[in-house]
This record gives C-alpha cells, structure tokens and sequence, in this order.
C-alpha cells in the first residue's frame, strides 16, 4: 500500500509511513548500483554502508525519521562479499581509492527502526546492495541481439567513431572473403577488436562490448572468448565466431551476469558528469547511448527490454552524478542541471513505465575544500586538495561547469579538464564516517520511504 495513502487511512504523521509500511512489505529490498566503470560505484555504496552504519553525518534524516540502527550482516552463500571493511580502511587510513572492481560483489544491510507505538515492536528490514565491474554491465545488452546482429550493430558503431583505429578494423573486416578460414584468421581478428576496444576504453568512449574483453577477470584466456564482430563473407567463420558468441551469452552473460539482477526494486545509476564534458561531443554522445542500453531502454517496437530484463520489480531509478567534489561548491547548480540535461530522456522514458525517478550530484568521498580567492582582482572559487598526478596539496582554479552542454559545432575539448583528486589525508575519530556531499540526500531518496 503506498505510505501516503496508508498515513491518510489511519491518521498518521508522513513520517511514520516508512516504518509501517516496511512492516507488510519484503523484508529484503535489492537495490542495484549500477554505472559504466569508474563513475565511483565502489567508492559510493562504501560511503552508503559507512553513513549507514555511523550517521553521524547524515543528520538530515536522523532528524526527519525516527531513531534506526544499521548492522552490516554476513554474506549470502554463494555470491561473494562487498569487502566493506578493506575498502574504508583503505579510503580513510591509506587515503587511496579502492581498485577496479573485477568480480560482482554483494553487501546486506539490516535496518532496525523504532516503532511509534512500543507494542508493535520494532519494525525491521534488509537492504542488499550489488557491486558490480563496470565494464561486464554492458554486456547484458548482448541478450538482446544474435551474432550477426550484434556484429552489424558493433561495426556500424565503429564506423561512426571517426577514429583511425576503428577504420583500420572495419577495412580488415571489409577484405575477408569466403577463403578467410581458420585459427589464424580468427585470432587475429579477435585480437585486433580487443586492442582497438581496450584503446577505445582508454579514449573514453563507453558502448564496448563484450565486456570481459576488458576485464576478462576469471575467463582470461577462456577459448570462449575467441570471437569478433565480422560481416557474412566467410560463412565458416561466422559459424565458429557465432557459436563462442551464443556460448557466451548463455554461460557468462544469462548465467552469471543476470543472476545477480535478478529481482531488484530500485537502481542507482552512477555517472561521470565531468568525464562526459571534457572528453568532447563524441564521447558524450556515446556514454549517453551506452547508459540507454544499460538502463535497457532500447528503441525496439516489440519488447519491453527493461522489464524482460530487470524483472518486473523496479520501482525507482536514482540517478546520481558522483565525483562534484572535483568542482567548487558555486558550480554546483551547473553540474545537476547538467545531470538533468543527460538523464532528461531516459527519465521520460522511465515515467511512462511507471518507474520513479530522482537525480542527484554527490561526492561519495569529499577530497576538496572550496576556498574563496583573489586573483587578478576578481573573487574565485579555487577548490583545495591532494592532486592524484603529485600527490601533493594544491589550491586550484578548476573553472566554471557550463549550464548546459556545447552543441556540437561549439563544444571544444581543450575547455574543460578538471583534475583528479586523491582521498583527503586527515585522521578519524572512532566511527566517524567519511565525509561527503550529499549522501544524505542520496539515503533520503533511495531509502526514505522504508524508515
Ligand atoms: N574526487 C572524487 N573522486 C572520486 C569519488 N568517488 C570515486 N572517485 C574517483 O573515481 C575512481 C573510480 O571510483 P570507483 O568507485 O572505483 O569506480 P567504479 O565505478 O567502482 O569502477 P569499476 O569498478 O572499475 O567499474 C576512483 O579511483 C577515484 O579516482 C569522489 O567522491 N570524489
Ligand atoms: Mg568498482
């Protein structure tokens, strides 16, 4: 029953609703954490886990909910553990960033909130977060399309790019023959779309598929693996390709990679809004495209792809633009209009399937201060932090957010380059939490409706 007509129906205040409800509701909410790789997945749900856990900067909703304890339980068997506690001790006690994720990770929260009236008891509820590599999230887009289709789409991908390297391997493609047959042929091509795909992560571009190409993780080496997108001219070679493609769909994508969507109700959708805006149009324009297909939103007359996917389960999309700490506070209106300006059509989208939706800028882990300074007579907002390139303390200008992206013709690269920063070398009191921006607001969001 929706809280507020719940609150409505036995007179109670707005903020009760949480808990009641949470009491006739699945007591285990799954929520996704999804994002290309590095837009801060794991960085982010360490920080969720860790306001969870001490709240001490979250008084927001301390404020607005009654009193809820949160305990971090022991794993699921069978699906590997968010490793929580190496992550934070990492980010606060060796001040670095976690690595890249290479396996999907799983992490159960229990939520204990007080109950209004005593005899009811305690109202309780599990929340299950999923980590997962960035790269492999794409790949659940294959489920969608045989080899040969799959292929058509990668090569007129390619083709679009504009990108020497790109052009080289569609030519390769374009000059097989029905002669082109044998273990030699399809190394070398499989080699050749794995370099130009590796090198096209490097440029910041984001549609890349499969995934493990990438990060092939436990499957390296796996003769599975052994396939590339190519045309029809070499029918034999398309059947061996095909067959290592359907094998990886099934095994790899349908047998692991969904098993762990499986059911969930709510989706945070990680983005890399800065990353967006100085790797120039082109790139923009493809992480939009790759966040379509990772939303499962395709432009098909005749399926309901997210559904289909993603069970018919979710309820709620959160789109959060991680990483404003790499801005001053003044850009901060800039930076969420220009989450608004990406997501706006995905949003529409999700609307018309009755999935809610929200947007927030946030920094999982804030590593700048801002700081007002004269320069050339002029206020500015510098921002203050470790630079990863030195390692050391700088006070930087890192420039104005633009209020909406360039147009093609007027978007100029070389405009925008924000600097990255290194977690904030200080020292923590015992359970103080790490600090943010934002993620307060993020847990009032996501979670607000369950406390
Ligand atoms: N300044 C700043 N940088 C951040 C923050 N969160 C993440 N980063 C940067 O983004 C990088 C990637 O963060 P991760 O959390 O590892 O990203 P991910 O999405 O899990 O990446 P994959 O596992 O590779 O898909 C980090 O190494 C940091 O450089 C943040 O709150 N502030
Ligand atoms: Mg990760």
């Amino acid at each position: 029953m929706p809280k507020d007509i719940f609150n409505t129906l036995f007179n109670l205040p707005s903020e009760l609703g949480g808990q009641v409800t949470s009491l006739f509701s699945d007591s285990t909410i799954k929520i996704a954490i999804t994002g290309l790789s590095r837009s801060g997945k794991t960085v982010f749900i360490t920080s969720l886990i860790d306001q969870l856990l001490h709240q001490n900067r979250l008084s927001s909703v301390t404020t607005a909910h009654s009193a809820f304890k949160t305990t971090l339980k022991p794993p699921l068997h069978n699906v590997r553990r968010f490793d929580y506690y190496t992550f934070i001790d990492k980010l606060k006690n060796e001040q670095l960033w976690p690595d890249g994720t290479d396996a999907i990770s799983h992490t159960l929260l229990e939520f204990e909130s007080k109950s209004y009236f005593s005899f009811m008891g305690n109202s309780t509820f599990t929340v299950e977060f999923i980590d997962y590599p960035g790269e492999w999230l794409l790949d659940l887009s294959m489920l969608e399309y045989s080899y040969e289709e799959w292929s058509v789409k990668t090569l007129a991908w390619l083709r679009g790019l504009d990108e020497s390297e790109a052009d080289a391997y569609v030519q390769s493609v374009d000059s097989l023959s029905s002669n082109s047959v044998g273990s030699d042929y399809e190394l070398e091509l499989h080699t050749k779309y794995k370099t130009l795909v590796t090198n096209l992560k490097a440029a910041h571009y984001s549609q890349i598929t499969p995934g493990r190409f990438i990060m092939p993780a436990d499957l390296a080496n796996d003769p599975m693996l052994l396939f590339a997108p190519i045309n029809g001219a070499s029918p034999k070679l398309v059947k061996v390709f095909k067959q290592r493609y359907d094998k990886y769909v099934n095994e790899v994508v349908k047998g692991i990679h969904l098993e762990h969507f499986k059911g969930f109700e709510r989706q945070v959708v990680l983005l890399d809004v800065i990353e967006s805006l100085e790797n120039g149009y082109a790139c923009h324009k493809d992480m939009k495209a790759g966040l379509k297909s990772m939303l499962g939103l395709y432009d098909h007359e005749d399926k309901n792809f997210l559904f289909q996917w993603f069970s018919p389960s979710i309820k709620k999309v959160l789109f959060v633009a991680t990483k404003a700490d790499q801005v001053a506070a003044s850009q901060h209106a800039n930076f969420a209009t220009l989450l608004e300006e990406m997501v706006s059509e995905f949003r529409r989208e999700l609307d018309i399937s009755h999935i809610e939706t929200e947007t927030q800028i946030v920094s999982s882990l804030k590593s700048t201060t801002t700081i007002e300074k004269k320069y050339d007579g002029k206020q500015l907002s510098f921002v203050r932090g470790i630079l990863e390139e030195d390692g050391q303390l700088h006070d930087l200008y890192p420039g104005e957010m633009p209020s909406q992206f360039p147009t093609k013709a007027s978007w100029q690269k070389d405009n925008y380059a924000f600097k990255r920063f290194m977690p904030p070398k200080r020292s923590y009191k015992e359970g103080e939490a790490l600090e943010h921006i934002n993620m307060d607001k993020v847990v009032e969001k996501l979670l607000g409706d369950l406390l």
